[in-house]
């Protein structure tokens, strides 16, 4: 039994959204003040940095935060805070923050996400595993030392399973085993679903499991951990309502992610590159439905006493070559197949069960053609801001591995 100071069952609705600048954070932020939460917002600008540093920006024109949370009180009346703070180096003000604001949940978005990212020098695979293990360490750390009961919802990634399957749909998260003791008797364990993550930054999401097992039954605290898919799609209902608004839309080599890539690429003329044979099959959600599981996943938090709470936000899986197939018939595009950066298997199923928050009433938004033809408008009034030479993947996991250029069009890049 707890004795934490519970906030969690009176009025309060307040919740700090660790990370909400990014892509899935602020989308995150207005919708939870939209639904009558009170926000703030922490976050250090280290993504909007990192676009210093590879010199490419967001395809969509984001503003400021400043501006941001202006434009927001204009359209909606709704306020939201927003306090600069390094999560992973500023343990004393995010505990100062805590035991003053008392927040009733936290969302931790704020992590170094990009694999390519995580893998591109050894100063960039350090950056990421200091960055999120210290990160998610002293949040968790500060939530313990402060005493009060605040649930913690963390962003977790698909990728912690890896993407093979013993032949059974993907658990959430937890894999009954039976094993064998010396004399032969059978045990009944119920065991984290072994963690085998295929670079850095997934490695540090595989780390971040076994803090949250150990603070939870340590200190008790309340976690969700949440294993999302690929996330596609750039507005929501929100961001929508007024261009000041507008999320962030990734497409370099680094941080765009496959669909909203392969979208993009068909939009601007650019050929669509598929890595390898394009048979990884991965999973996916449309930020629209990362949203609302967040919501559900805050307003059911786990039990006192409960372990982990694991779910796979996740509506559906794809194989990379299908993707790109139907990107190229929706838009007209061409597939490129180039070299994969990446050391990860050429092939393989994946089947995902996402019982959980079909449970709690989730309503799963599939791929459809108004859904990726609204992506590939986006992208081509933002045309002009695209930089075509940042788009080939030129990350590579080892030295054995070659960057995903595609070899006419960059020829054609090259020269101008
Ligand atoms: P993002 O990079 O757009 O946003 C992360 C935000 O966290 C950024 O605004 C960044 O400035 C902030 N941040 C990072 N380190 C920080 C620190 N030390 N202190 C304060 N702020 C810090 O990433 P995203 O796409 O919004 O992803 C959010 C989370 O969801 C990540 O943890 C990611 O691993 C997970 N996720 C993302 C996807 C996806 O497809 N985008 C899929 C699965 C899981
Ligand atoms: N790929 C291509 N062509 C491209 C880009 C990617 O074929 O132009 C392939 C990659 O080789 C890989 C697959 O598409 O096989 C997915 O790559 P991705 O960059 O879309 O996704 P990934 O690196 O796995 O990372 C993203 C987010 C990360 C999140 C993860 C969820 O950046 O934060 O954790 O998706 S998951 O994939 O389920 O682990």
């Amino acid at each position: 039994m707890t004795n934490r100071i519970s906030q969690m069952h009176d009025e309060s609705k307040k919740v700090l959204v660790l990370g909400g600048d990014g892509f899935c954070g602020w989308p995150t932020s207005l919708h939870l003040s939209k639904k009558g939460y009170e926000v703030i917002i922490i976050d250090n600008l280290s993504r909007r940095n990192i676009d210093n540093e590879l010199e490419v920006e967001s395809l969509t024109p984001i503003r400021p935060m400043g501006e941001r949370i202006k434009a927001w009180k204009e359209v909606t009346g709704k306020t939201i805070r927003y306090l600069n703070i390094d999560l992973a180096t500023d343990y004393d003000r995010l505990y100062q923050i805590i035991c003053e604001e008392k927040p009733h949940a936290m969302i931790h978005f704020a992590e170094q996400r990009s694999a390519p990212y995580s893998m591109k020098s050894p100063r960039h695979k350090r950056y990421t595993v200091n960055n999120n293990m210290n990160a998610t360490h002293n949040i968790l750390c500060a939530i313990a030392d402060s005493g009060l009961d605040i649930h913690l919802v963390h962003l977790g990634t698909m990728g912690v399973y890896g993407y093979g399957t013993a032949g059974v749909k993907i658990p959430e998260g937890y894999l009954d085993v039976e094993v064998k003791t010396e004399q032969g008797e059978g045990v009944e364990q119920k065991i984290l679903y072994p963690t085998n993550p295929g670079s850095v930054y997934h490695m540090t999401k595989s780390q971040d499991q076994l803090l949250f097992q150990y603070y939870n039954k340590n200190d008790q605290l309340r976690i969700t951990d949440l294993h999302q898919g690929i996330v596609w799609g750039t507005n929501t209902e929100e961001t929508s309502l007024d261009e000041r608004l507008i999320n962030r839309f990734d497409y370099d080599g680094d941080y765009g992610t496959v669909l909203n890539r392969f979208l993009m690429q068909a939009a601007l003329d650019y050929p669509i590159t598929v890595h390898g044979t394009g048979g990884q099959t991965r999973a996916f959600i449309h930020i629209q439905d990362t949203v609302r599981c967040i919501q559900l996943a805050i307003e059911n938090p786990p039990a006192e006493g409960d372990l982990v709470m694991i779910f796979n936000q996740m509506t559906e899986t794809h194989r990379v070559e299908d993707l790109a197939k139907m990107v190229k018939e929706l838009t007209g595009g061409e597939i490129a197949y180039v070299p994969n950066p990446r050391k990860e298997a050429a092939e393989n199923e994946l089947h995902v069960k996402n019982d959980l928050f079909l449970s709690k009433g989730l309503n799963p938004i599939t791929l459809n053609k108004g859904l990726l033809e609204e992506v590939t408008d986006v992208a081509r009034r933002y045309a002009n801001r695209a930089d075509l030479s940042k788009i080939p993947a030129r990350s590579v996991w080892t030295k054995d591995q070659q960057a995903g250029i595609p070899v006419k069009k960059e020829a054609v890049t090259d020269q101008t």
